[in-house]
């Protein structure tokens, strides 16, 4: 039987582009579509009528949301190149590291895209809190240059925002999070990660997510988009 793929994305949502890149690196062909987040199509409303987002994964007809549980699905489904590790305690690890960074991380995140001075510093604070917890679980040696050993795994699609949209608007918005200084070893994997040969392919441009920061956080101030 053809399986016919299909993702619902944004171009600029990290969240999107984690179910890209879990189906480019096992290979597989899908339909993307990109949806108007400020006037969603029916069909995306249809597919996730609670949470109204992107994305989401359509398999066969089937729709599955929440980027996470797309990568789960993903991998129970297509089982080469796995992605979660196979023994469960780590199965267990990734995923709490997973849960840091979706709950934690972006909470703080966008409270410092989206605060006055004052309660940026200490939102600032609060994510590079979230990003010493994240650092002291990489464990780079040898051939290990991601989270998930010597390729890239759950926590390292999870984490691509912070490898690769936070030092992008961190710089259009005027402030620090992810230094070389304070986090060596992510940003070691931070490069290691966008300059993967699969992974380059399909990040959003640099200039285009600049400006879009720009426009999210400062003008338009429509923060919950990311
Ligand atoms: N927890 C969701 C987050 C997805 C999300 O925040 N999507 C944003 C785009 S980056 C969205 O669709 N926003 C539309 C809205 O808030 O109305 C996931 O992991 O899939």
């Amino acid at each position: 039987m053809t399986e016919e793929l299909q993702v619902f994305g944004f171009w600029s949502s990290p969240f999107s582009l984690r179910v890209e890149l879990a189906l480019k690196l096992k290979g597989l062909s899908y339909q993307y579509v990109e949806e108007d987040i400020a006037n969603k199509s029916h069909l995306l409303l249809k597919y996730n009528p609670i949470y109204k987002m992107v994305p989401v994964f359509v398999h066969n007809g089937n729709p599955i949301s929440e980027s996470t549980i797309i990568l789960e699905y993903i991998d129970e489904h297509w089982t080469t190149n796995p992605i979660l590790p196979q023994h469960p305690y780590q199965r267990a690890q990734a995923r709490f590291l997973a849960k840091c960074i979706d709950d934690k991380f972006f909470g703080a995140w966008r409270k410092a895209a989206r605060s006055g001075r004052e309660g940026r510093d200490k939102a600032i604070e609060e994510a590079c809190k979230v990003l010493e917890a994240v650092e002291n679980e990489l464990k780079l040696d040898g051939n290990n240059k991601f989270f998930g050993g010597d390729r890239i795994g759950f926590v390292d699609i999870v984490g691509i925002f912070i490898g690769y949209w936070v030092p992008v608007m961190q710089t259009a918005l005027g402030f620090e999070i992810l230094s070389s200084q304070r986090f060596p070893k992510l940003s070691k994997w931070s490069e290691e990660l966008i300059n993967h040969s699969v992974v380059k392919e399909i990040l959003p441009p640099k200039q285009d997510l600049f400006v879009y920061a720009q426009t999210l956080y400062r003008i338009n101030t429509v923060g919950s988009k990311l």
